[in-house]
């Protein structure tokens, strides 16, 4: 297989068509997730909070697979077109729910959300698989419930020598998660506004960037409920800005109890004195995002 090979959708494609490449290799490539004009907006949001922000850290072992010359930040707090273009992808939405809840019980929200930004000269990233961050999943088959997903979008082009997301297709078949020794090893290469969507137990790896141009991806890893998020959201996303999201938003960051809400908003977690954790707080929405009526109050 050869990276042209990898199997690619445009995001008007059927979603069971775009499920179906994605259960067989494990990825599937999303031309055109992200508009150009969502692509030109978030990025002039990111110039100017990158510009401000550090490269990377050094230290501890998993510090360094962040990266010693990769830019990363959240993207909920530094960037007022992902919050109201990528956050709201119904297409994003539509494959979550389709995946993570398998059980009427089930919901789903953001793990981490930010901008991966390769600088020139950053080695590539070690090999891993994104739900070793919840080890006792590794514990289950390929055959029973995904822990998490990654919808990986490209701001600028991905090129296999500028750092392009390395990926082993149908690594998430495999029995022995620990194994990092994939047959084959392919970059994502990608126009900007392309993502691609894959399964948390796929082999995977941020690129070598062997150029002197900056590769500016981002990822939404989303997770079921019932899994601690990487990012600590709502205690650091400001209230003011979570009131600009819709419901649904708010529910992806911690701010409302539940999402979906198919058995009502307070859900299993997440609650206050038995209600509603956004309703306790008497947190605005914007109306934006599919809620149920009565739900968003
Ligand atoms: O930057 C990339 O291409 C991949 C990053 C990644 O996989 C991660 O940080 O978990
Ligand atoms: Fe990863």
């Amino acid at each position: 297989m050869k990276a042209s090979d990898l199997p690619r959708l445009p995001a008007s494609a059927n979603p069971d068509e775009i499920l179906k490449i994605y259960r067989e290799y494990g990825l599937v490539i999303i031309e055109g997730l992200l508009s150009p004009s969502e692509v030109a907006s978030m990025n002039q949001d990111l110039d100017t909070a990158l510009e401000n922000h550090a490269p990377g850290k050094a230290g501890l072992a998993w510090e360094e697979s962040l990266g010693k010359n990769t830019k990363r930040l959240p993207l909920a707090q530094n960037s007022r077109a992902y919050r109201e273009g990528m956050l709201e992808n119904d297409l994003i939405h539509n494959l979550t729910e389709s995946i993570l809840c398998d059980d009427p019980m089930e919901g789903y929200h953001i793990s981490c959300a930010q901008v991966i930004e390769i600088g020139p000269g950053q080695a590539a990233q070690g090999l891993h698989r994104d739900q070793f961050l919840w080890p006792y999943w590794n514990m289950i088959p390929a055959s029973g419930p995904e822990a998490c997903i990654n919808f990986f979008c490209a701001l600028t082009p991905f090129t296999e020598a500028n750092g392009a997301t390395r990926v082993a297709p149908k690594t998430h078949l495999d029995d022995d998660l620990g194994s990092l020794n994939p047959p084959c090893l392919l970059p994502v290469e990608i126009k900007p506004g392309d993502g691609f969507l894959f399964s948390g137990r796929l082999i995977h790896g941020g690129g070598e960037n062997k150029t002197n141009e900056h590769r500016r991806g981002v990822t939404m890893l989303i997770t079921r409920k019932g899994l601690m998020p990487e990012e600590a959201h709502c205690l650091s996303i400001p209230r003011e800005i979570a009131e600009t999201m819709s419901y649904r938003g708010q529910a992806m960051y911690g701010f409302r109890s539940n999402w979906p809400i198919k058995n009502g908003p307070l859900g299993t977690f997440w609650s206050d004195n038995n209600d509603e954790i956004g309703r306790s707080l008497g947190l605005k929405s914007r109306t934006m995002g599919s809620v149920p009526a009565g739900a968003a109050h």
